[in-house]
């Protein structure tokens, strides 16, 4: 694996000492890892394209701790837990320290009136959801990689969907507590925005308003793009669907079925029959049902759908769930892959991309297998998507982040006036810069 830019001239960072490891190990005894064979999974990003080179990582339990080391000295630290993240942010570039939040896995409350939940960062997203399911409550996000992922990861990439607030250690280890346990609380900026990526500050907990779990759960597959129609007929049915069905959509997800299909079958050995997949969540059975029976009806009379299959039963969800959740799995084994992750209005999106992704949310995932790191393919690519996607005042990066590989594009998607004001945000912030550096903001901010 390759690291995209050289080593930055401008950040002259201190290396990890002798006395800075006396230090660590009696801070954190026993949690101070610096065998290599231990380092070695930390220092390589989940698509195995960005390796660093760190030789310390840090297992604090506590946000004192956390606010201990960053005051230590001036040394670069790239906060990780999950090791999830799509575009190089939860790796260290060099030899910054690895602070992982993996011990900080406990819940510290949860309130179930009001449905908030307050943890640390390093909870397991899946803990989460299981931890909330048996008190009857849901957790307000859902990602394939739930068993890995974990909350602080999450909400530091902007995954989180609705959160409360956060407590965070800033670069000069300052303990800031904006952990909101109030629903609503309007005084101020909304400080929580900011913490994208691990470069303003670390996360060490967090809380969340949690949803109450609802008993009628259905998943339909609808099989309409395989054979026959277009992306127009899918954005139709997608049309129906918001008016049919209401508050009760909780998602409509799409794989495009030429390409998703044939790698879920090439290497998971899953057959797929789906080409789209929606899921309605509400409190009355017989009335979710009756509305989906309507719309079902509605979507194959008008000829939108040649097909289409309701599943109630909760292994059977999970199943088809899993088909849309593992094409990102499947696509590791084709070699290396280009990815991109874009947003635009919905009726454009298909022009550019086939893939699969979030009809619901405008956001579908563009992906380019290829046998190896192809630099023609890539000039073939790249500027190409990201101009187009500028033209059309869409997002470059709609839900993964920028992190390292990212950064350098953000201009594609964000005037430079707000660009430089995020850049004074940083300094202000993080003026040593050692806080995840070189991710997330271009090279010529830093
Ligand atoms: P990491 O990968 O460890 O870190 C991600 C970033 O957050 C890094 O920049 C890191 O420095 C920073 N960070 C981590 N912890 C902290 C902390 N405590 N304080 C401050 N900064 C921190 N994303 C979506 O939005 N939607 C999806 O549906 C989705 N599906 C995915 C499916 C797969 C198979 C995979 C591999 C990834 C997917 N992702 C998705 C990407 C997504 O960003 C991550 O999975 C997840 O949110 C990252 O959590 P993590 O714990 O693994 O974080
Ligand atoms: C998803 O929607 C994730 O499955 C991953 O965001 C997307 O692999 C990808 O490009
Ligand atoms: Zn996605």
């Amino acid at each position: 694996p390759a690291n995209p830019g050289a080593a930055p001239p401008w950040l002259p960072f201190s290396r990890v000492t002798q006395e800075d490891l006396a230090f660590f190990r009696t801070l954190l005894p026993g949690r101070t890892i610096t065998d290599p064979d231990l380092l070695k999974s930390s220092n390589v990003d989940w698509l195995k394209t960005v390796e660093g080179n760190n030789e310390v990582l840090l297992r604090p339990k506590t946000t004192e701790e956390v606010s201990q080391i960053l005051r230590s000295r001036n040394l670069e630290v790239c906060p990780h837990r999950g090791n999830t993240g799509l575009v190089g942010g939860s790796v260290p570039v060099f030899d910054e320290i690895i602070l992982s939040t993996s011990l900080m896995n406990q819940v510290i409350t949860f309130d179930n009136i009001s449905g908030i939940l307050t943890c640390q960062a390093g909870c397991v997203l899946k803990n989460l959801s299981n931890y909330l399911e048996e008190r009857d409550f849901i957790i307000p996000l859902d990602l394939g990689v739930k068993g890995s992922c974990h909350i602080g990861g999450n909400v530091s990439t902007n995954a989180g969907g609705l959160r409360l607030g956060q407590f965070w250690v800033l670069a000069d280890g300052w303990i800031l507590n904006c952990l909101a346990t109030l629903r609503k609380d309007n005084t101020g900026y909304d400080l929580k925005q900011l913490f994208i990526e691990g470069t303003l500050g670390v996360i060490t907990a967090v809380s969340i308003l949690c949803p109450r779990k609802l008993k009628a759960v259905n998943v339909v597959f609808l099989d309409e793009m395989t054979r026959c129609s277009s992306f127009q007929q899918l954005l139709e049915t997608f049309q129906c669907c918001r008016g049919m069905l209401g508050e009760v959509l909780s998602a409509f997800e799409f794989l495009d079925a030429s390409c998703c299909m044939s790698l879920l079958e090439k290497h998971l050995k899953l057959t797929n029959p789906i080409t789209s997949l929606l899921q309605t969540t509400g409190s009355n059975t017989t009335r979710d049902e009756e509305k989906l029976h309507n719309f079902l009806e509605e979507v194959m009379t008008s000829s939108l759908v040649t097909d289409g299959t309701v599943a109630t039963e909760a292994t059977k969800i999970k199943a088809l769930w899993s088909l849309r959740e593992r094409v990102t799995e499947a696509l590791t084994h084709e070699g290396y892959t280009y990815k991109y992750d874009i947003s635009l209005s919905v009726e454009k999106i298909y022009d550019l991309v086939g893939g699969y992704g979030h009809v619901g949310d405008g956001n579908l995932h563009l992906n380019i297998p290829s046998p190896f790191n192809d630099p023609a393919l890539l000039a073939a690519i790249e500027p190409y998507v990201y101009e187009w996607t500028s033209e059309w005042k869409g997002s470059i990066s709609a839900e993964h982040g920028l992190g390292l590989k990212m950064r350098n594009y953000i201009y594609y998607s964000k005037p430079s006036e707000a660009i430089a004001l995020m850049g004074s945000i940083k300094a202000m912030l993080d003026p040593k810069g050692i806080l995840n550096p070189y991710k997330t903001l271009p090279d010529n901010i830093h």
